[in-house]
């Protein structure tokens, strides 16, 4: 018997979506560049499921049922290019090659463009929820040639985590549009997880609670607006004891990884003009985590404010989760919006309300809070930003003081808060109707002859002024600053 589909990369990625399409009843033929780890897999945790080891392309590809299916789980970069270079001159027309790794969305869309021209169908497919997720049901973000969806729809959508009988995996769009899905996730991820962080120094540090009363209230706060994954590991790992009985979490050193999909997301945003400040500043706090010995130095040099908390706790608690729930409504409104620019930059015809659904299974941001982002976008599919509906207008009511509270005692306490106040930043700039750009817009014309727009003439006027009375009357037209 052919096997459904063709995997290769059996590292953790790989050999537990084998499992997981092997459970499922979908037969499949595996290959690894290292023969040994093919052989360890199938006498391991693949032993006596079926599974077909494949030693060479040639013996993967004949293995297959036709159109054939292969799908790549390997390092992403030039080692998937290294396997399409491979594989398309043993394939045919029709056959569909499918990248599941974390690819940049410019290389699946130049992937996906090369292989149409020679009429292979290509997908590039975002898939979430480490390994457990790969094994028990990931979320499952696919993109590429369109054509390929209804010949791999059924493996995917059965191997997918399922919230109310619904896979978590869609059909995203064209070209690069599900890694680019994937790599927003992945950014919405960061911010969620350095919001979190800035939720535990406030209360570990800034209100001196212990590890194990942190566990209590991420525990209380799983029960409400807040429950996610996220907010219900950090409890978990809060509780944890090392074997001397003291908290793990304590004992880790405090420099943060990172791959890079945070990065990228961020940089996109800065091409496409999109403020992601949390983003930005998750990434950044991560960076700035990373030059541990620096700071070690500069906590030696510079001066901490001398102050601690005296006010209520239990008052500064719930400001504390304020501040965490109204700065993620600002992080995902953020995320969503970018998608906005993405799809009308790159021409992919996105749906937001399924991919708020695609993320609440199988992925490290699930969430409760991913269905109020559903039915925001069920109420109106053209909404220009999640804050404009009307749940979050509420929400946003209900959460401004504390959030501004908690804020102001980082401040205070000299406790950095990067992502909760960036987010405050950003929801006072976006609910101001007349920022300050009039100066800037008179600086860059003092300057640089720019030109500005006045508020008395119709927009699209342009206006200099000779400020010194020594400048010329000419406007630049090249020189931007
Ligand atoms: P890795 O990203 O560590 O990749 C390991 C696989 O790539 C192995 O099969 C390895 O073969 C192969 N490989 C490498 Br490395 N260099 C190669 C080369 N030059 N030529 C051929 N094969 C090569 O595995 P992973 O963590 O399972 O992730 C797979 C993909 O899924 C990645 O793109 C990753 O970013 C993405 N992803 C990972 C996670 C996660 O939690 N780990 C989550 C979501 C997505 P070998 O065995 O011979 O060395």
């Amino acid at each position: 018997m052919k096997a459904n589909i063709g995997l290769i990369g059996l590292a953790v990625m790989g050999q537990n979506l084998v499992l997981n399409m092997s459970d499922h009843g979908f037969k499949v033929a595996v290959h690894n560049r290292s023969p040994d780890k093919t052989e360890d897999f199938l006498n391991g945790p693949a032993k006596d499921k079926g599974i077909i080891g494949a030693y060479s392309l040639d013996e993967l590809l004949s293995s297959l049922e036709l159109p054939r299916v292969v799908m790549l789980m390997v390092k992403a970069g030039e080692v998937v290019d290294h396997y399409i270079e491979q594989l398309v001159p043993l394939m045919t027309a029709g056959d569909i090659i499918i990248d599941g790794g974390n690819s940049l969305f410019t290389d699946t869309n130049r992937r996906t463009k090369a292989l149409k021209e020679k009429n292979i169908l290509y997908i590039g497919t975002g898939v979430s929820g480490g390994e457990e997720g790969a094994r028990n049901g990931p979320s499952i973000m696919p993109g590429g040639n369109p054509d390929a969806w209804e010949r791999v729809r059924a493996i995917f959508q059965s191997i997918s985590a399922q919230v109310d009988n619904q896979p978590c995996c869609q059909w995203v769009g064209d070209n690069g549009a599900g890694h680019y899905v994937k790599m927003v996730h992945n950014g919405i991820e960061y911010g969620d997880m350095q919001l979190i962080c800035e939720a535990y120094q406030l209360l570990s540090e800034g209100l001196g609670l212990s590890a194990d009363e942190c566990a209590g209230i991420f525990a209380q706060w799983n029960q409400g607006e807040l429950s996610s994954y996220l907010i219900e590991i950090t409890s978990n790992i809060m509780a944890y004891k090392d074997t001397d009985g003291a908290p793990l979490l304590e004992k880790i050193l405090d420099t943060a990884g990172q791959k890079g999909t945070g990065k990228w997301t961020g940089i996109n945003a800065l091409d496409l003009g999109i403020p992601l400040t949390l983003i930005g500043e998750s990434v950044f706090a991560r960076c700035l985590s990373a030059m541990k010995d620096e700071r070690v130095r500069a906590a030696e040099r510079l001066p901490k404010p001398v102050k601690s908390y005296t006010g209520d706790k239990q008052a500064m608690i719930d400001a504390i989760r304020d501040a965490l729930y109204a700065s993620k409504i600002i992080s995902y409104a953020q995320g969503f919006r970018l998608m906005r620019e993405a799809a009308a930059e790159y021409q992919w015809s996105l749906n937001y309300g399924e991919i708020a659904l695609m993320w609440r299974g199988g992925c490290i941001i699930r969430s409760a809070f991913l269905n109020d982002i559903k039915a925001a976008y069920t109420e109106n599919p053209q909404l220009e930003n999640l804050l404009l509906a009307d749940f979050f207008v509420n929400a946003m009511q209900q959460t401004d003081g504390g959030w501004r509270k908690a804020v102001i005692a980082g401040i205070e306490l000299g406790i950095p808060t990067p992502a909760f106040s960036s987010a405050l930043a950003y929801y006072d700039g976006y609910r101001t109707a007349r920022l300050p750009a009039n100066l800037l817009q008179a600086q860059r014309d003092y300057f640089g002859a720019h030109t500005y727009e006045r508020t008395d003439q119709p927009r699209g006027q342009f206006f200099h002024t000779d400020w010194t009375g020594y400048g010329g009357k000419t406007a630049s037209s090249t020189y931007t600053v």
